[in-house]
């Protein structure tokens, strides 16, 4: 018998390509949110056109390639760029800078001086004014032919829809820069989404570009995205590009204040090095340095190859993606019980680090992801970021929770509308483990870690927070790592911990669902424990930023293990401290609501003000806000004011309330 491998039928492989192809093409463009690389979507995009050219029987007229013009959506109208937006070329290394310096000076001499900007990864966009007013708003498209967004970026803040011209610019001038999304931004959106229980978003370039090509600028107003422009067009009264980026200041467009002039490639190395450092500090994230020759009268000698300038690279920063293997998807327990998958990774380093850990969010995100243990995944981390999945080379859903703790092996369930798995066994070791040590990390009890809890769990000491406050010098010194000196510090710094403020205690707790800011709430709103050990769930409805989930959450709590564990914590001695009462005073009754950037006094500073005259500060717009203050940067908060036609003040109008 012939050893042969069997042929695949072209039919068949066809319709698999096309399902793939618009599965990711839904996530690309509907969803924004991409589930393999450009170049894997790319690759199955030409099998299947090599196919169907080989096989036109096959070719159907809902095949993605029979698609018009596959990029450009027809969602916008298409726009002429005055003149083109060229791309640059790219210097990956050291050699490559030095080789493009050394084609500057050859085609202009020695006498050159650099621009050296960041380059943001954004999305680039062109801004047509005239008459000083923004006209029209496009994003790069091809280079020569973008698309009109201007709805959806006049929403953007920091993009003035009137400017006074610069001496010597005519009535029709263009800006172009960079549109990004701040990554502190991107993580509350996240959350957001998170908490509606929708799927993440995978990076802040793709992100913003999303949201610019918004049907609905509503959805592009409240995503709070940011610019920074680097060209004016023509130059005006700029003779280079060190002016250009100083008159658009001066014309009010935001720049990057992270630019400078530099004599020598060697000083253009260095301040490149510099940012490669100190790349997580800035709030976006940069894939490199944009090296310009300054002088215009240089720029126009040496010209332009193709499509990109003569006289500007990109020197870029190594991707922080790296690409890897899933080992095991364990989980995790919490201190609620609930379940987080992580992939165990083959080590690889990203951004400097060695990543061997991967957290998902729940089961529902690692199937969105496609993700199975064999997987080739790629990893991204930026920062202090938590690294994670950004693609995954074949993904295939289907990967089940289990059914049984893995700590305790109690029964596992999924609570509607919850999205996690929970382990339901109130005496599962490791919510027990991870209980204590939120208890001991919110009370602010130094030195009561994971490795002193893990012991005394084991030793049968500690079973609950309130054995913490029963629990001896003699019986810490037994303990690994501890000796008379340090038990005793131990034991003081528990003692010292008896009188927390009423919100700290709540939190300390570990109620599901209740975080610091709503422990806050409640606090406030009740300015003791017993009334709330006895709130019926209306009760804890009615007070302002407590949905129903989580009054239901409190109440069960307060009549489920909470009861017992409230009760010897405060036979043990601890004494939650009331809440001062609230103030009486012009703002009795009234809600507020601060959002957005505040000049003249800090949030929580505006927030105690409130308090003190006798309002509430809450976090949550609802329709029973009475006053939303909005700073600039103001978001979704702002926009859902807008909706529910609340009274909205800003700094100032907020000011003027004050009492003299
Ligand atoms: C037509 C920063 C980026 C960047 C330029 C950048 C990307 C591109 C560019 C812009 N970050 N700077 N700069 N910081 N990501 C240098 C390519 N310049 C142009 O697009 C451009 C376009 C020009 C000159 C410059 O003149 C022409 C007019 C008519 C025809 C051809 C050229």
């Amino acid at each position: 018998m012939t050893k042969r491998k069997k042929a695949i039928d072209p039919a068949v492989r066809v319709e698999d390509l096309r399902e793939l192809i618009r599965r990711y093409e839904h996530a690309y463009y509907v969803l924004d949110q991409p589930e393999v690389s450009d170049s894997e979507y790319d690759t199955l995009f030409l099998e299947l056109r090599r196919i169907e050219e080989e096989r036109p029987d096959l070719v159907s007229s809902d095949s993605p390639t029979q698609r018009v013009s596959g990029e450009a959506s027809d969602q916008f109208a298409k726009v002429r760029h005055r003149s083109p937006m060229l791309s640059l070329q790219n210097a990956f290394d050291e050699a490559e800078i030095r080789a493009f310096d050394k084609r500057v000076r050859g085609a202009v001499g020695d006498k050159v001086v650099y621009c050296a900007e960041l380059k943001i990864d954004g999305l680039a966009i062109s801004l047509t004014y005239g008459k000083g007013r923004l006209q029209r708003a496009a994003t790069r498209g091809d280079g020569t032919i973008g698309e009109d967004v201007t709805a959806n970026v006049r929403t953007i803040r920091s993009v003035p829809l009137a400017v006074s011209p610069a001496k010597g610019l005519p009535d029709v001038f263009e800006v172009r820069g960079e549109v990004y999304f701040p990554i502190a931004g991107f993580e509350r959106l996240n959350r957001e989404m998170e908490a509606a229980g929708k799927a993440r978003f995978v990076n802040p370039r793709n992100t913003a570009a999303g949201s610019v090509r918004q049907i609905d600028p509503n959805v592009t107003a409240g995503r709070d995205l940011q610019t920074f422009m680097y060209t004016l067009d023509p130059g005006g009264p700029a003779r280079s590009q060190w002016d250009v980026l100083n008159t658009l200041d001066s014309m009010g467009f935001r720049v990057n204040k992270n630019r400078r002039r530099l004599d020598s490639i060697d000083e253009v190395i260095d301040y490149h090095a510099e940012w490669q450092r100190r790349r997580h500090e800035l709030e976006y994230e940069i894939d490199g340095m944009v090296v310009k020759v300054d002088g215009f009268a240089q720029q126009l000698e040496l010209g332009f190859v193709a499509r990109s300038p003569r006289w500007a690279i990109a020197f870029k920063y190594a991707p922080e993606q790296a690409e890897t293997v899933v080992e095991e998807i364990a989980c995790y327990v919490g201190r609620t019980g609930v379940l987080t998958p992580v992939a165990h990774v083959k080590p690889v380093i990203v951004g400097g680090v060695t990543i061997r850990n991967v957290t998902m969010h729940n089961e529902a995100q690692v199937n969105e992801k496609g993700v199975y243990v064999g997987a080739r995944v790629v990893i991204h981390r930026a920062g202090d970021v938590i690294p994670e999945i950004v693609s995954v080379k074949k993904p295939k859903p289907g990967w089940k929770m289990p059914t049984r703790c893995p700590v305790c092996g109690g029964e596992v369930v999924r609570e509607e509308p919850y999205i996690a798995h929970r382990c339901i066994n109130p005496f599962c070791g490791a919510q027990r483990l991870e209980r204590l040590r939120h208890f001991a990390a919110v009370m602010d009890i130094e030195g009561l870690g994971y490795a002193t809890l893990t012991q005394l769990i084991d030793r049968g000491v500690v079973e609950d927070p309130s054995d913490l406050y029963r629990m001896s010098k003699d019986q810490v010194i037994q303990l690994e790592g501890f000796a008379d000196r340090s038990a005793q510090n131990l034991v003081d710094r528990i003692a010292a911990s008896r009188q927390p403020d009423l919100w700290r205690f709540l939190f300390a707790l570990g109620i599901p669902q209740v975080g610091e800011a709503t422990a806050q709430l409640l606090a406030a709103d009740f300015s003791s424990i017993d009334p709330l050990r006895t709130a019926t769930e209306e009760d804890l409805q009615r007070v302002e930023g407590i949905g129903p989930n989580m009054a239901g959450e409190v109440h069960r709590f307060f009549h489920g293990q909470g009861a017992e564990l409230v009760q010897k914590l405060l036979a043990a001695g601890v004494e939650p401290q009331a809440v001062e009462a609230v103030g009486d005073g012009p703002f009795t009754g009234k809600t507020f609501v601060f959002t957005g950037t505040l000049e003249f006094i800090s949030r929580p500073d505006a927030e105690a003000l409130v308090r003190k005259l006798g309002g509430k500060a809450v976090g949550g717009v609802t329709a029973k806000t009475d006053y939303v203050v909005a700073g600039p940067g103001a978001g979704s908060k702002l926009e859902k004011a807008q909706k529910l036609k609340l009274n909205i003040l800003d700094e100032e109008q907020f000011k003027a309330l004050l009492p003299k």
